[in-house]
């Protein structure tokens, strides 16, 4: 008979997670046993590293990723980026290594008896099979479980001397090859009364969210906008970039407050959100939900978005499928294609650093390659920084969902691993570097063609902003001196130097290319401060 550690392997192979991030510790070795040719470890050198590594890597090929994390240690390291994971509805199965079975009660060295409680609440789903038999069938609900709708990161704990054992072929034989499928589209009554709720609209609107930024969805939500004639917004504090950033429909990202959102949707009679919480907020602000006379309908995958809502009707269903419904239903858009949207202008400022942060965006619009993929974690200049982005296609911008730093270097690695024919830019604040400073490490490893921009403000700029806006005086902890970004990269063997000019920055952004590997720079930009919604 086969042992649970071949079968798992087999089936791995049958779901196509040949990708294994991780980093191991004894209670992981056994599984790691002659680790077949066929498959690739990827090793983060932290624990926080490695989940947002498999994020970004789950976000842009749009299936799920395969996480092999250390006793409830490394669990515990990887909660902060499990966090961004769950909010960006990221399918993940997590496993952890848990001790022998005979010594978990015992109160053994990395043994946790409460094992499948640490990831709570951050995961959908977490289990410790019975049996090392129930292993393989474990797996596979993990698998599904986290793929169906609302995807998510599930946990699975696999004490060590599980593998060896054997398990019957008919036990496992059936879980290869069977399909677990979700079905999402609106029945006839919903989506009559959704298309007459629209064509009766006078002044529509759309709001678009994550759900929307995949290749069905992203282009139908165009189609939509269009045969509308709807100006569209991006959902507040944006993990993903769902809509054209240059199309003349777009109006930009709502701010993150209740006022906020409410004064920017007024004068619209529906407004119909796809794919997004209603709303992720950040700041305080007080006022009614939505402007006087407007009435809100979401559509989301998500029935906890659907429930939790304050306002608005809400209807649970797969957001690609309901704008392929919607469209059917829609005479088309005027024939002729409108004209891009200009490039906010840039601001004129001597080449001289340090650079406002605009001036920076700016250049990142004007040089980088079309192909390429973004990740942000700068805080504080997030207005500026979509006033400028040039983005086009799906799949192209991440950003930590829940706010946590520590995802964007290793995520970058992540999405570079998914496809390094599409180049990466990593934008990131000199504070977010040090949360997820491994990263560079494995992208040196793997030679991947990141660029890893530091914004070097000398603080916790967008901590500055806060401090602000509620009322806050003499807070510490929020100034960073003494941090030299290219010196800690060149101790990981990663080229890097610090950016003087604007055109020296240009030649950099322009060498983001497929082929070329991995690089820091950082660029001293200006401390600025700004209203949070
Ligand atoms: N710790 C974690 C894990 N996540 C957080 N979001 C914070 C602390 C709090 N925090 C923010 O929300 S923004 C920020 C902190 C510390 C400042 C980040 O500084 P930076 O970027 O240099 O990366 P900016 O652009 O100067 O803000």
């Amino acid at each position: 008979m086969p042992t649970v550690r071949e079968t798992t392997y087999d089936l791995l192979r049958a779901w196509g997670l040949t990708t294994i991030f991780g980093n191991p510790g004894s209670n992981e070795l056994p599984f790691l046993d002659g680790f077949p040719p066929d498959f690739r470890y990827v090793l983060g050198l932290h624990e926080g590293a490695v989940l947002a590594m498999a994020d970004g890597y789950a976000q842009a090929t749009g299936r799920p990723a395969l996480v092999n994390l250390h006793s409830a240690a490394g669990l515990g390291n990887a909660m902060g980026n499990l966090a961004n994971a769950r909010a960006c509805h990221t399918p993940l199965v997590v496993t952890a290594g848990q001790q022998t079975r005979a010594m978990i009660g015992l109160g053994s060295v990395l043994a946790e008896p409460a094992m499948t409680r640490v990831p709570e609440p951050h995961v959908k789903w977490a289990f410790e099979p019975a049996r090392a038999q129930d292993v393989p069938r474990v797996l596979s609900e993990a698998f599904h479980l986290a793929t169906l709708p609302p995807a998510g990161p599930v946990f699975v704990s696999l004490p060590l001397d599980d593998w060896a054992q054997e398990v019957s072929t008919d036990e496992v034989a059936h879980l290869a090859t069977r399909r677990v499928r979700a079905a999402g589209a609106l029945p006839p009554d919903v989506l009559a009364d959704l298309a007459s709720r629209l064509r009766g609209a006078r002044t529509p609107a759309l709001v678009v969210g994550p759900e929307v930024d995949d290749e069905c969805a992203f282009l139908r939500a165009v189609d939509l906008a269009e045969a509308l004639q709807a100006p569209v917004w991006t959902a507040p504090t944006p993990p993903r970039c769902p809509f054209p950033t240059r199309h003349p429909l777009w109006r930009g990202v709502l701010p993150a407050s209740i006022a906020g959102v409410s004064e920017q949707l007024a004068g619209h009679d529906v407004v119909l959100v796809l794919g997004a919480p209603v709303f992720r907020y950040h700041a305080y602000r007080p006022g009614p939900w939505l402007p006087e006379g407007c009435a809100l309908i979401s559509v989301s995958s998500d029935p906890g978005n659907a429930a939790r809502a304050a306002f608005g009707d809400a209807i649970v269903a797969d957001v690609a499928d309901v704008l392929a419904q919607l469209l059917g239903e829609l005479p088309p858009a005027p024939a002729a294609p409108p004209a891009p949207r200009e490039a906010t202008a840039s601001p004129d400022i001597p080449d001289t650093p340090p650079f406002p942060a605009a001036a920076v965006f700016a250049q990142l619009a004007r040089s980088l390659p079309a192909e390429v993929r973004l990740v942000n974690e700068s805080t504080a200049n997030t207005s500026q920084f979509w006033d400028h982005l040039d983005l086009s296609r799906p799949r192209s911008f991440f950003f930590p969902a829940a706010g946590g730093l520590g995802f964007g270097l290793p995520a970058a690695v992540g999405v570079a691993l998914a496809d390094p024919g599409r180049p990466v830019l990593a934008v990131l604040g000199d504070g977010a570097v040090q949360y997820g400073v491994a990263g560079l490490w494995t992208a040196v490893q793997w030679n991947l063609p990141i660029t890893f921009l530091v914004l070097r403000n000398g603080g916790y700029g967008a901590l500055r902003s806060f401090v602000n806006q509620l009322g806050v005086a003499g807070a510490p902890g929020l100034d960073l001196p003494g941090i030299d970004s290219v010196r800690i990269a060149e101790g990981y063997d990663l080229p890097a130097h610090h950016i003087t000019s604007l055109a020296e920055l240009d030649t950099v952004l322009r060498a983001t290319q497929p082929g070329h590997g991995p690089r820091l720079v950082e660029v001293p930009i200006t401390a600025e401060t700004r209203s949070l919604g």
